[in-house]
This record gives structure tokens, sequence and C-alpha cells, in this order.
């Protein structure tokens, strides 16, 4: 037994949860002189029965991006293409436990990334007909698309949510094309051409895009690629842009910008939190594997949300290789589960950000 008199240092519940194998019991670390068992150098583990009250950790919001406009088909069979395909995909990645569904949408005869808006209405709702997933367009779209072909969807649709892009910067997948594959002619062009281009996101830009999201009464996931980025959304928050509270999702691990690391990763975390304060929501999306479990454990731990699917992914273990999103999600699920956390409902996700719900959609 420890020795009451000992000085508690830490509840590591809280700090530590994957040292726990008492899941919702308190640990903690008890100095003592010499070298003990169970503990670092001159501490000893010890657990004291139930956690103090409040002390469970919130659930987690899972953002499911189902099939992107960066990639190309030719990277994996499983990157879901035609409307039907994109909505099947997102009601399974939602039955897997996805909250949000962050969508592209593509030219269902080649697959490349597309902005038609008639598409994305196709897409946006039919998933609303079978299920009430928060709908999550882009406003990145793809490779050379315009910002207002990129943005038409605020307008068009009136989403509870879309993405907003805090940033230009290079944004680079030639190396896919370099390493060879089974690649269609238009498949390399895009990919190459990404050598010379940048994803453009201006201070213009942005400016014109928060009047958007007012505009559709649309609550943005400002995705911050660099750390500069977060400096641009305290701009934006100065000039009262945007409304507070704001959700960021950390995206670590496009080349040309931040890179996955843990080290990264809270650096973004810390330097967030030195700009907002406690006063925003966040989630990371890990581009590439294992980026995309590795920045999930790290926000089940900090208390964050989680983003996965094959938009940034396509690998399920280093053995093989994701058959579906659902797949992704089901993984990131088993994982919340070890560190004692599920994952929130659409009506739960809708209540923490504050969305207007989904009978206020334009679709
Ligand atoms: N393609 C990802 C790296 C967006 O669509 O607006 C980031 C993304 C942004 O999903
Ligand atoms: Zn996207």
């Amino acid at each position: 037994m420890p020795d009451p008199g000992g000085q508690r240092i830490a509840h590591l519940q809280y700090l530590l949860p994957v040292f726990s194998l008492f899941p919702k019991r308190a640990l903690f670390l008890e100095r003592v002189s010499g070298p003990v068992c169970g503990g670092p150098d001159g501490y000893l583990v010890w657990e004291t029965g139930d956690l103090p009250k409040g002390a469970d950790v919130e659930k987690f919001i899972i953002s499911a991006a189902i099939t992107g406009g960066m990639t190309v088909p030719g990277q994996s069979e499983a990157i879901p293409i035609t409307p039907e395909a994109i909505i099947d995909s997102a009601v399974g990645a939602h039955e897997a436990g996805a909250t949000i569904v962050h969508l592209h949408v593509r030219e269902p005869e080649t697959g490349k990334p597309s902005s038609d808006i008639g598409l994305f209405r196709e897409v946006v709702s039919g998933i609303k007909d079978r299920c009430d997933v928060i709908v999550q367009p882009t406003t990145g779209g793809g490779k050379g698309m315009t910002l207002e072909e990129r943005a038409a969807v605020l307008p068009e649709l009136e989403p509870e949510m879309a993405t907003f892009n805090t940033g230009s910067f290079n944004f680079g997948l030639f190396p896919i094309a370099e390493r060879g594959g089974e690649f269609e002619e238009w498949e390399i062009d895009y990919l190459e051409g990404t050598r010379d281009y940048i994803f453009r996101n201006t201070f213009a830009d942005m400016e014109k895009v928060c009047a958007m999201f007012r505009e559709a009464g649309a609550k943005p996931e400002l995705e911050a690629y660099d750390v500069g980025h977060l400096y641009n959304i305290k701009y934006l928050l100065g000039r009262d842009l945007l409304d507070t509270p704001v959700h960021i999702q950390f995206v670590l691990g496009v080349m040309g910008a931040n890179a996955a690391t843990i080290e990264q990763m809270m650096h973004m975390r810390r330097t967030a939190t030195e700009l907002f304060g406690e006063d925003y929501t966040w989630s990371a999306a890990g581009v590439g594997y294992p980026a995309e479990y590795h920045l999930a454990a790290m926000c089940l731990m900090l208390g964050g949300h989680v983003r996965v699917g094959l938009e940034d992914n396509l690998r399920v273990s280093s053995e093989k290789r994701a058959d579906s999103n659902a797949e992704l999600v089901e993984k990131v699920v088993a994982l919340g589960e070890m560190f004692d956390r599920e994952p929130a409902t659409p009506d739960e996700a809708r209540e923490a950000f504050g969305l207007k719900g989904r009978a206020e959609v334009a679709f």
C-alpha cells in the first residue's frame, strides 16, 4: 500500500489514459524514495478507486472523408466514384460510427474530381434520404478549380457544415505518379501537375468565403495545414468574420505543408490553445498510413475529435489496403474503445457544434 502521507503527483487518467488498465478508475503517481516496481524511477503507480466525478472523457466526433478531390481513382479500387457509390460509402461509414461525412464529387465516367453542383446535390440528398449523418461538403475542391466553383456548395446547398481552408500552400502529389502504377493518362497529368500547383486561399479569398458561410448559415470546419494558418484564423476572428467557438482541424502530412508527426501535432495544438484559449473544438486528419491512426490516437488521448477516410489514407494496416470507408471507421471506433471514448451521434455533434439542423439545409 502506498504511504498515505506521500505526495500525490497527478491524475494519470487525465494525462495518460493509455497507461490505465482499469478503465473508469483513477491512477495516481506517488513519489517514493529508491527504485520501485510498477512506475517510473522514484514513483509508484497505484490505483485509488472510481474516477472523480466529471472525469469521464467526452464522446468523440468521427468525420469520414469519403472520396477526396486531390487523389485519383487509380490509387485504389476502393475510392468511390459515382454518386451511387459515394452515397453507399457515406451511409456505410455512418453505420460503422461516423458522425460527419466529408464529401467531394467526381465525374462518374472518369473519376476526375468535379465541382458540378448537380452531382453534389444528388449525393447530399441521397445521403440525407437514407440517414441523419452530418453532411459536410468541401469548399477545397480539387486541382484547377476556381474559388467560385469550390464555394458554390454554400449558396446552393446551404449545408449545416462545410470545410474552410485557412491558407495557401504547395500541394504536392506528384511522387505518387513517380512511384508508378496502373494510371490513366489524365491521372498522371493530374498528379504530375501538382509539381507546379499552389492550393490558393488568400486573405481576399478567405474574407469572401467567410461571408458566404454566414449567408448560408453553415459552420466552417477550419482546415489548418500548417502553424501559420492558425494565425490566419486569428486574423479572421479579429475582423469578426468568424463566429465563436471555432472548430479547427489540423491536417498534417500534405507534401508542401506541415508533417504528421507527434511533435508537429502538439505544436499545432499548443499554438491553437495559445491563440484561442479553450474556446475552440478540434480534430486532426493525418494524411497517409500510419499517420491517420497515429494522429487519431493522439486526438483520443488529448480530448479531440478525429477524421479518417479514403480521401486521406488507403490502408487499414501495414499489411492490408482498405476495402471501404466503413473499414477505416471501424478501426477508429475500436481505437476509441481502448481510450474509453465512444462515438458521438450526429445529433450530439449538432448540439456540440451549435449547428442549425438538417431541416434547414437547401437539399
Ligand atoms: N484534401 C485534404 C487534405 C477540403 O476538402 O476542403 C483536405 C480537405 C480540405 O479535405
Ligand atoms: Zn476534402
